[in-house]
C-alpha cells in the first residue's frame, strides 16, 4: 500500500537527507516570492515576517533589482579584481556619497565584511596608534552576534554557535551592551584598544535598543580614546529601523547625515550587508574614511567575488529603491502602527509580556521559559494562519517584513497576528 507523500515532505525529506543539518526550519518549502508575499509549494501564499533576516527590505523580486541582475549578468559577470572593472568604480562612487565615506572594501557575506573591518582596525591600531604587534584589542557586546567564521565565534557567547569549534582567536574583550560605564572603564584600563564593534540595535540577542543618547556618548568616548568605532549594521542598516541607518538614531534623516552637522552617532567603520542587495545577491560592504581605509594596501586583503560586476549593479539598484520608494519613513510609520497594535492586544494578554523594537525591526517576547516550545509552537500556527515567522531565544519571536509593505497590509497581518495569539491564552 501506498501513501501519497506531500510535495512538502518530499522537498524537507531531500534536504534532511543531504544537507547538513545546521539549521532547524519551520516545515515550509517556499518557491516564490513577490514584494511581501511568498508562495510554497503546494501553492499556499503567505505574509513574510521575517524578511530572510533582513535581507529582503525592498521585498521578494523587486522588478527594478532583478532586472539590473539580469542585465549585468548578460554583459560581464566576473573578471576578480586582478583587472578592473567598468561596474565597480561608479559603484563605488555610488555608495560612498550614498553614505558619506570616503571609501568602500567590498565583499561578499555579513561575515566576510566583519572580518575586514577587524583586520583594518587592528592594522590602523598598529600603523596610526603605535599598538605593539598583535596586541590590538577590539571592545565587542555580550550577546553580540557578528556571524559564524572562527574568528567571530571567539568572541561570542552563543553556547552553540561556539562550543567545539575552538581554538579561538584571542584579542577581543566583551561588555554589556548599553552600558557607557562599561565602556569607560575598559578604554581607561586598555591602552591597546583599537576599535568598538557594536551593533547599534542587538538583533540576534532579541532586538535590544540602547538608551536614546547611547551611541552619541559611545562616538565621544571612542574619539577621547582614539578608539575607532565600527558598527555592525549588517541587520538594522538600510532602512530597516526607520532611518537609513541604526546609528542615525532619532535624527529622522531621509538620507544618510552621518557627515552632516548635526549627525547623531557617525561611525568609523560602517559594515553593511543582507539588504545592500535586496537579498538578490550576497553584496557585503565596509565603508571608512581615508584615514582608517587607506591602511590596506595591494596584496594584505581581498575575495575573488568582492566588487564584482553583477553585485555592483545590483547593490546599486537596490541602494536606489530604498530611496525612490521612502522605505525608512515607511519602515517608522508602520513600525509606530505596529507596536501601537500589539500593545493594545497585549493590554489584555497573559501569553505575550512586551513589544519591542524600532521601525519595522520587532519582536514580542512570550510569558514563558526559553526552554518552553511556545513561541516554536505560535511560529507553527502563524504559519498556518499564513504569516512567517520565527522564534529566536526560544520565547522570543522576531518580526520584521519587508518594508514595502502597506499599512493595509499590515493591519491584515496584525489581524493574524492577534487571532493566532488569541488561540494560546489561557481560559
Ligand atoms: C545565520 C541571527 C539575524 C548579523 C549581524 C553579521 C551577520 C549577521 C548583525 C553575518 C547575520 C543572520 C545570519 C543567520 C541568522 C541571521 C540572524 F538570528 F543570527 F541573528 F539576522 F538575526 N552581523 N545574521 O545579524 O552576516 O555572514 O550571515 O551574511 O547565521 O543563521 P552573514
Amino acid at each position: 500500500m501506498s501513501t501519497k507523500i506531500s510535495l512538502t515532505d518530499q522537498f524537507i525529506d531531500l534536504e534532511h537527507q543531504h544537507g547538513a543539518h545546521n539549521y532547524h526550519p519551520l516545515p515550509v518549502v517556499l518557491d516564490r516570492g513577490e514584494g511581501v508575499y511568498l508562495w510554497d509549494v503546494e501553492g499556499k501564499k503567505y505574509f513574510d515576517f521575517l524578511s530572510a533576516y533582513s535581507a529582503v527590505n525592498q521585498g521578494h523580486c523587486h522588478p527594478k533589482i532583478v532586472e539590473a541582475l539580469k542585465e549585468q549578468a548578460q554583459q560581464l559577470c566576473l573578471t576578480s579584481r586582478a583587472f578592473h572593472n567598468s561596474a565597480f568604480g561608479p559603484f563605488a562612487a555610488f555608495i560612498t556619497e550614498y553614505f558619506g565615506f570616503d571609501k568602500i572594501l567590498p565583499m561578499n557575506s555579513g561575515a566576510e565584511a566583519v572580518e575586514t573591518a577587524i583586520k583594518i582596525a587592528r592594522k590602523w591600531g598598529v600603523q596610526k596608534k603605535g599598538i605593539p604587534q598583535e596586541q590590538a584589542q577590539i571592545v565587542v557586546c555580550n550577546n553580540n552576534f557578528h556571524g559564524r567564521t572562527t574568528t567571530i565565534i571567539s568572541f561570542s557567547d552563543d553556547h552553540a554557535a561556539k562550543k567545539d569549534f575552538g581554538p579561538y582567536t584571542p584579542g577581543f574583550i566583551s561588555i554589556p551592551h548599553n552600558d557607557i560605564n562599561a565602556l569607560k572603564a575598559v578604554f581607561t584600563s586598555n591602552k591597546n584598544i583599537v576599535g568598538f564593534l557594536v551593533e547599534p540595535i542587538q538583533g540576534e540577542a532579541g532586538i535590544f535598543t540602547p538608551d536614546e543618547n547611547y551611541l552619541r556618548d559611545v562616538q565621544q568616548l571612542c574619539n577621547e580614546h582614539e578608539v575607532l568605532l565600527i558598527a555592525d549594521e549588517i541587520q538594522t542598516g538600510i532602512a530597516r529601523t526607520g532611518s537609513l541607518l541604526a546609528v542615525c538614531g532619532n535624527c529622522n534623516c531621509e538620507s544618510a547625515c552621518l557627515r552632516q552637522p548635526n549627525t547623531f552617532a557617525a561611525p568609523d567603520i560602517l559594515i553593511l550587508g543582507k539588504a545592500i542587495s535586496g537579498g538578490v545577491y550576497p553584496v557585503s560592504a565596509v565603508l571608512a574614511d581615508n584615514a582608517v581605509m587607506d591602511v590596506i594596501q595591494p596584496g594584505e586583503h581581498g575575495s575573488t567575488f568582492g566588487g564584482n560586476p553583477i553585485a555592483a549593479a545590483v547593490a546599486t539598484a537596490a541602494l536606489n529603491v530604498v530611496k525612490d520608494e521612502n522605505l525608512a519613513q515607511n519602515a517608522r510609520k508602520l513600525g509606530v502602527l505596529f507596536r501601537n497594535a500589539i500593545n493594545e492586544y497585549i493590554k489584555t494578554s497573559k501569553i505575550v509580556t512586551l513589544v519591542r523594537g524600532k521601525g519595522l525591526l520587532n519582536a514580542i517576547v512570550i510569558n514563558d521559559s526559553p526552554e518552553s516550545d511556545t513561541a516554536w509552537n505560535i511560529c507553527l500556527s502563524l504559519k498556518e494562519n499564513g504569516l512567517l515567522a520565527k522564534p529566536t531565544h526560544g520565547n522570543i519571536i522576531r518580526f520584521a517584513p519587508p518594508l514595502v509593505m502597506n499599512e493595509d497590509e499590515l493591519m491584515a497581518c496584525v489581524n493574524i497576528i492577534t487571532k493566532t495569539l488569541r488561540a494560546f491564552e489561557p481560559n
